[in-house]
């Protein structure tokens, strides 16, 4: 073939990986919405999952809202180790923790863990991927990071609360999270951090988040690796900028999806 035949024939195949992914991932939402009440079978990923990381290598971003990670019965849970400890500083005080929250043009809001503990709890068991190359199975309980900011209207543009169901109406692009002293951050496209899988955590395999593990509050997003995963979350940050990200600006992919 020609240059020219090849780029024509490169350009036609892409076209129809996205015709096809687009067509998954509308697939993969209809079904999310009529299997989120029934159990996935243990461990096995259902049948689009493969199509829609397809879709999503393609894509970055813009499918992994309707993107499920498998889920597993809650007796395959163990405990993983402590993996990273940037950003977990000895000298941490529990007591005096806010989570607090910048969006641009709204006035900066502070919450306590009593706040977060407020929201519906919602617990799952999904695998805990490290970007080396192990991976755990862990129980956590915590609440939805998308109810907490439809309820007090954070990351969207109008400030006001917004319909946790309509999640992608009007909202800024990305968010930001950092440790209490901005050692540890991460950025995150805001479809994945209001993915119904995102959770800001409290509890895992039944107990209160040790210290070591991310105490008071971190972030479980289980259609990310590990790196995602922020320990100790004292502030985030909505932003239409791409924000930047602890290990990306070492050498790692951005989005981190997997
Ligand atoms: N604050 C903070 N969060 C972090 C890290 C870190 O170094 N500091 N490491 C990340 C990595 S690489 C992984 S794999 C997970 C491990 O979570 P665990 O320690 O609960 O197993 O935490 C993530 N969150
Ligand atoms: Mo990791």
């Amino acid at each position: 073939m020609h240059d020219v035949d090849v780029d024509r024939q490169i350009r036609r195949m892409t076209r129809r990986s996205f015709a096809v992914g687009g067509l998954a991932a509308g697939a993969g939402l209809l079904g999310w919405l009529g299997l989120r009440s029934a159990s996935l079978e243990d461990g096995i990923p259902w049948p689009l999952r493969r199509v829609l990381e397809f879709n999503e290598k393609l894509a970055g971003a813009v499918s992994s809202e309707s993107r499920l990670a498998p889920e597993f019965s809650q007796d395959r849970a163990t405990e993983p180790c402590v993996n990273g400890v940037i950003g977990l500083d000895e000298d941490f005080d529990p007591a005096t923790w806010r989570l607090q929250v910048f969006s641009p043009g709204s006035a900066p809001k502070r919450f306590t863990l009593e706040d977060i503990k407020a929201l519906p709890a919602v617990s799952m068991t999904t695998e805990l991927k490290c970007i080396e190359g192990w991976s755990n199975v862990v129980h956590w309980t915590g609440a939805r990071l998308v109810d907490f900011a439809a309820k007090y209207g954070l990351g969207s543009r109008s400030g006001k609360p917004f319909n946790a169901d309509r999640k992608l109406a009007n909202l800024f692009d990305y968010a930001r999270m950092e440790t209490p002293t901005g050692a540890y951050y991460v950025g995150l496209d805001t479809a994945s951090a209001l993915h119904p899988q995102t959770l800001l955590c409290y509890a895992m395999n039944g107990e209160p988040l040790t210290p070591g593990h991310g105490a008071p509050l971190r972030l479980v997003i289980p259609v990310k690796y590990g790196i995602k995963n922020i320990k100790r979350i004292g502030t985030i940050r909505f932003t239409d900028e791409r924000p930047g990200d602890y290990w990306a600006e070492r050498g790692y992919d951005w989005y981190a999806g997997h």
